[in-house]
């Protein structure tokens, strides 16, 4: 029996396109507007409106779509606001994003505090298409807009004793409700070998679908490393501190069984109390198979060479 397909699952043609669709489809587009320069005739707009298809054909590199404006902001992991999802959006509403600043310190030989603002106009953010996936088994295809956290680092100069990479979030009690929850060792604190710091794929997020970042994706600004699990990606980060030693990190110190410090997406190795191998991304019916390093593995695996993923969690 076939079954039935409700309208709302009928997913626009530009949407569904794969990426070398796409690429053919913006082929034939450039041949059509090579064509439409030598006929001086052609009314302007059918020129316009020919491009529109392929500017909101949004996916990531595997030609996977963005997911909603609506799902990245109303389905979020933020535990000092609250445990539950969806009510993220509705308790960080009022939460001050702005002014934001983040202190750089700790073994660097350029010491500083940077405003928001300043760190935007020094880096203009470029717009970075990444998978987010939650140690949850669940995942996202998130636009944000950002710069490689290398760039801040190289600007700090990290001296040679420096191999970690430490950050922490703002401590807000009476703006984040979540913080009277016990038994979690708050502040959020997470950490990154300094190599996988100064990865280009590793940004410092200020924006998403082209506009600000909300409270509840990780205001004033947040860490994103798209090839672990979205714990590691800790939002609203007020101190980057450069340190000698692996850093304690949230999850690892409440569960170090479960949650360890690499935290690298790998669908071979399961969490003690589910499998790793399959995900929901939202906004879909079935699971889809999960990739090793969340589909990033070209870039990143030769940073883990020699070591032992499975020991190394
Ligand atoms: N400070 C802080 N950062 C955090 C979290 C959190 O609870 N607090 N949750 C993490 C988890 S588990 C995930 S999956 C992602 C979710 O990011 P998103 O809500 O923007 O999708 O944020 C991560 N960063
Ligand atoms: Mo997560």
């Amino acid at each position: 029996m076939i079954p039935k397909i409700p309208s709302s699952e009928i997913t626009p043609k530009h949407v569904y396109l794969s990426r070398r669709d796409f690429i053919k489809a913006a082929g034939v587009l450039a041949g059509s507007m090579a064509l439409a320069a030598c006929a001086p005739d052609l009314p302007e707009a059918t020129q316009i409106s020919a491009a529109d298809p392929a500017t909101s054909a949004k996916t990531d590199e595997l030609g996977d779509p963005v997911n909603s404006f609506k799902d990245i902001t109303n389905y979020n992991n933020y535990y000092e606001f609250t445990t539950d999802k969806e009510g993220v959006a509705r308790l960080s509403k009022d939460f001050k994003t702005s002014p934001w600043d983040v202190e750089v310190s700790g073994l660097v030989k350029n010491p500083r505090k940077f405003g928001v603002e300043d760190l935007i106009k020094s880096f203009p953010p470029e717009e970075r298409i990444y998978r987010l996936r939650c140690v949850e088994a669940w995942s996202m295809v998130i636009p944000w807009m950002g710069f490689p956290l290398s760039k801040l680092l190289s600007l700090v100069e990290p001296t040679s004793d420096a191999k970690y990479v430490r950050f922490e979030t703002v401590f807000k009690p009476d703006e984040m409700p979540g913080l009277r929850q016990p038994g979690y060792p708050w502040p959020y604190q997470e950490g990154l070998r300094l190599d996988e710091a100064m990865h280009d794929l590793t940004i410092l997020a200020t924006g998403l679908y082209g506009g600000e970042l909300l409270p509840q994706s990780g205001g004033g600004i947040r860490l994103v490393v798209p090839w672990k699990y979205g714990f590691k990606s800790i939002k609203a980060v007020v101190k980057i501190e450069l340190v000698a030693e692996q850093p304690a990190t949230l999850w690892n110190d409440i569960a170090s069984n479960e949650y360890g410090f690499y935290a690298n997406v790998n669908p071979r190795v399961d969490h003690p109390r589910w499998s790793q191998a399959t995900e929901r991304r939202i906004g879909e019916l079935s699971r889809r198979a999960s990739r090793m390093f969340n589909g990033y593995e070209e870039q990143v695996a030769s940073l883990y060479d020699g070591m032992d993923l499975a020991k190394n969690y």
